[in-house]
């Protein structure tokens, strides 16, 4: 009971990795310094009415210039762990042809500087930020871009395969898909739903081949891994219509990624909700579902909040829905199901998102997993909130709400564990505040305050928390 804290639960297993997370666009900013070229989201912060208050990653929280001090502020955190991703544009700036050596020592230094304050280094390939150049050849939609993004898995186990332990192809392809080329809220921006199938299938396949290059490249001990925002769907009542509302949403939101895979095929309700959209069988061709389904060593889990769904209703109820994944756009991401309807839970807090505060939903997702993929081991890559934080007077950050968030999340994390499910660590999303996308700097997730105007960090008191749960590797019990 370290900190004067005793554990309130059984203590985390041993080497359980205790990791905050971030990703290239969101922080590091120096976007056109050493050769990086733009990527489809600094063409989309750049175009006027995308992103709230017109910002963009140009600056960011300036971790390119600042990553030696932030994993100082890492390492007094006390992380084992630290997921960051790989800007594509800064070490390969068209998507083809040879890497920039100034952009892969950015991520050799990073890495050296992790490793020697003893923390592991977690790498992701992709979180979102297409080079620009293969947007233009045509994109996800376009089956060649997953041969590129194998080319650049291969450059970046070349250069830092040698103190990378583990890599996550990508981060939440449902996001690049459906909120990209369906409901456009994310760049590049665009509403066609043949589009968003299109690009979900080719990013399976992106993923996939970039397993098979790094299994070739790597030491034969590098762990791989694809990190999967899994919708935690619930239908809104016990009716049947209702279950068909939420049964679609699990295809076409969690699915169309577990199903190739995991189970090494598409989900046949899948094919048949969106075969007047995409023409499934010109699309996957002969060999694709071995290549998706190379195995992986574990599953990343993103999760923040539970989805409630209802099926169109004849009439107004009055009660309230959820804007969630359509955000400003009349465009809906669920491809071959645009009229289910999205409701916001009952009697739940919020987040400065507008999303409902239920851990019982991760334990629910962790152990769903389990039980449908027994052997499979789980990582939390991803939990956290955003709320309306300011400095007080006395230069503090007091977050209470993200305490309790953090607290009731890693204790449905501690209840999956001692369900049987087979959990290796968690990552708080975010390190930093930082670019929170299509909402700019407008929301907060970091556990350590970043003032832009000066570049100043101050560690919450989620921070301080959080550190406290890791030196204990376990939470708090009552003062
Ligand atoms: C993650 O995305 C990202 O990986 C990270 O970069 C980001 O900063 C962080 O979370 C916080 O947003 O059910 O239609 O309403 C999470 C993206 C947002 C995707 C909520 C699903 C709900 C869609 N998720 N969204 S809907």
């Amino acid at each position: 009971a370290a900190a004067g804290h005793t554990a309130a639960t059984a203590p985390f297993p041993t080497g359980f990795a205790w990791g905050a997370a971030t990703a290239a666009y969101q922080v590091e900013g120096a976007a056109a310094e050493d050769g990086r070229t733009p990527s489809i989201w600094d063409t989309f912060a750049h175009t006027p009415g995308r992103v709230r208050n017109g910002d963009t990653g140009d600056i960011a929280a300036d971790h390119y210039h600042r990553f030696r001090d932030d994993v100082a502020l890492m390492r007094e955190l006390g992380l084992t762990a630290y997921r960051f991703s790989i800007s594509w544009t800064r070490v390969q700036p068209t998507g083809r042809g040879p890497a920039v050596e100034r952009g892969l020592d950015f991520y050799r230094r990073l890495t050296d500087e992790l490793l020697a304050a003893g923390i592991t280094p977690v790498a992701t390939l992709y979180h979102w930020d297409l080079p620009q150049d293969l947007e233009d050849a045509g994109g996800w939609p376009t089956r060649a871009t997953a041969e590129r993004f194998a080319d650049y898995a291969a450059i970046m186990a070349g250069a830092i395969g040698d103190r990378v332990p583990m890599w996550t192809t990508m981060n939440e392809p449902w996001c690049s898909a459906f909120l990209g080329y369906g409901s456009g809220v994310h760049a590049p921006g665009r509403t066609d739903p043949a589009a968003s199938l299109r690009a979900a299938h080719h990013l399976n396949l992106a993923h996939g081949r970039a397993v098979e290059v790094l299994r070739d490249t790597l030491p034969s001990d590098a762990r791989l891994s694809l990190t999967l925002n899994l919708h935690q769907v619930r239908p809104l009542t016990s009716g049947a219509a209702d279950a068909e509302a939420a049964r679609r949403i699990d295809a076409v939101g969690n699915r169309v990624f577990t199903g190739p895979v995991l189970d090494g095929a598409y989900p046949e309700d899948l094919l048949a909700d969106t075969a007047r959209v995409v023409d499934w069988g010109e699309l996957v061709r002969d060999g694709d579902l071995a290549t998706i389904s190379h195995p992986i060593d574990l599953l990343g889990v993103n999760y923040y909040t539970p989805t409630v769904v209802s099926a169109p209703e004849a009439e107004d109820t009055g009660r309230e829905r959820f804007h969630g994944g359509h955000g400003a756009s009349d465009h809906s991401p669920w491809t071959g199901s645009e009229d289910v309807v999205f409701h916001l839970p009952e009697r739940l807090g919020r987040t400065a998102m507008d999303w409902a505060i239920d851990p019982d939903g991760l334990y629910e997702l962790l152990m769903g997993l389990h039980r449908e993929h027994p052997g499979l081991p789980l990582m939390v890559t991803e939990n956290g909130a955003a709320f309306d934080d300011y400095v007080s007077p006395e230069g503090r950050v007091d977050d209470p709400e993200r305490i309790a968030y953090l607290h009731g999340h890693l204790a449905a994390v501690r209840r999956a564990l001692d369900a049987g499910a087979d959990v290796r660590g968690y990552f708080l999303w975010s390190l930093l505040d930082n670019f929170e996308w299509a909402y700019g700097y407008s929301k907060r997730f970091g556990a350590v305050y970043v003032d832009y105007a000066t570049q100043r960090r101050i560690p919450k008191a989620s921070a301080h928390w959080y550190a406290d749960v890791i030196r204990a590797n376990g939470l708090p019990g009552p003062a």
